[in-house]
């Protein structure tokens, strides 16, 4: 066995009923202790609400596991050796016998594997600034433009390269949507500043784009679903501006590079706003949990 489902996401998936796939990368890099645990039950509990099914995804001791229990829920959230796992570093994580936690990239794969469509998270990794020097793409680009999944996230990280990231992503061949806006959304703010081509409004419009996707068989790419942070719950745009500036000045004088680049920065961020950098991003994430079990529920329903 390569993959452990868990016996209720297996039921869903088996009878049809909406699942959606969380990653944990956000709670054992992304987010600070304890508030990661409570952060990834109240997730989980927010995809319930909405009728759907939570599948969150991670590696422990050389297993893919697709939906935890609570007990592994919380050795993602504590364990000190959790690993940062790309899709790349599954194998080698199932050889050695590893535990770790999975980016977008680990995670689209592992979903699509178990037979599950739908994904939420909070922002995608992308093309870092600097890329021209460190060549710093994240393999989440990558990876979407070979797996049929759709991805709800609030956009791009904003620590990134935001109009490079969306020309790589055209280049790929990954559909990108805004939904409910024109304005692809800026992670922690409600708009990167950049548009977007393709609107939808509706998770049935959703769900339509995916009936499409495999009704026209072209290569197997992802749909990305861009949901913006609701305005008032954004992180200020000066404030943003600004300690992203000391951000990437903080990690370049600190030597930081390769996976260990996005947790420094965002962990800054959290550290130099006062927390309100992490609000920004949960409310970003709780938004895209929810609107991705509404997504699952019209895919299930074949809207
Ligand atoms: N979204 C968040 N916080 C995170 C991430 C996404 O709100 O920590 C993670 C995702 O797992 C994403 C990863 O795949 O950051 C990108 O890391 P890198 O830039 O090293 O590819
Ligand atoms: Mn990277």
């Amino acid at each position: 066995m390569v993959l452990m489902v868990s016996e209720e996401v297996r039921d869903a998936i088996a009878t049809g009923r909406p699942v959606v796939a969380l990653e944990s990368t956000i709670i054992a890099h992304g987010l600070p202790r304890p508030r990661n645990l409570q952060v990834a039950r109240e997730l989980e509990a927010a995809v319930r609400r909405e009728g759907a099914v939570p599948a969150t995804i991670a590696v422990l001791d050389g297993m893919p596991r697709v939906g935890l229990d609570k007990e592994q829920l919380e050795r993602v959230a504590n364990e000190g050796g959790i690993r940062k796992l790309g899709h790349r570093d599954l194998p080698l994580a199932v050889a050695a016998g590893a535990s770790g936690a999975t980016t977008v990239s680990a995670t689209a794969l592992l979903a699509a594997l178990a037979g599950i469509r739908v994904f939420a998270t909070g922002g995608l990794g992308g093309v870092h600034r600097e890329w021209t020097v460190t060549q710093d793409e994240s393999a989440d680009l990558g990876l979407l433009a070979r797996t049929r999944i759709t991805v709800v996230c609030a956009g791009v990280k904003s620590i990134l390269d935001v109009p490079a990231t969306l020309q790589r992503l055209e280049t790929l061949g990954v559909a990108v949507a805004g939904y409910g806006t024109d304005r692809f959304p800026g992670f922690y703010l409600s708009d990167s500043g950049h548009p977007v081509d393709w609107r939808l409004d509706t998770p049935e419009e959703v769900a339509r784009v995916m009936r499409a996707q495999d009704a026209l068989g072209g290569p197997e790419s992802a749909l990305i679903v861009a949901n913006p942070v609701p305005e008032d719950e954004q992180l200020d745009p000066g404030t943003h501006a600004r300690v992203l500036d000391e951000a990437l000045r903080a990690c370049e004088a600190a030597g930081v590079t390769g996976q260990g680049v996005t947790p420094f920065l965002l962990d800054h961020l959290v550290r130099h706003t006062d927390g309100a950098s992490l609000e920004a991003n949960l409310a970003a994430v709780r938004g895209n949990v929810g609107l991705a079990a509404r997504v699952a529920a019209a895919w299930a329903a074949g809207a």
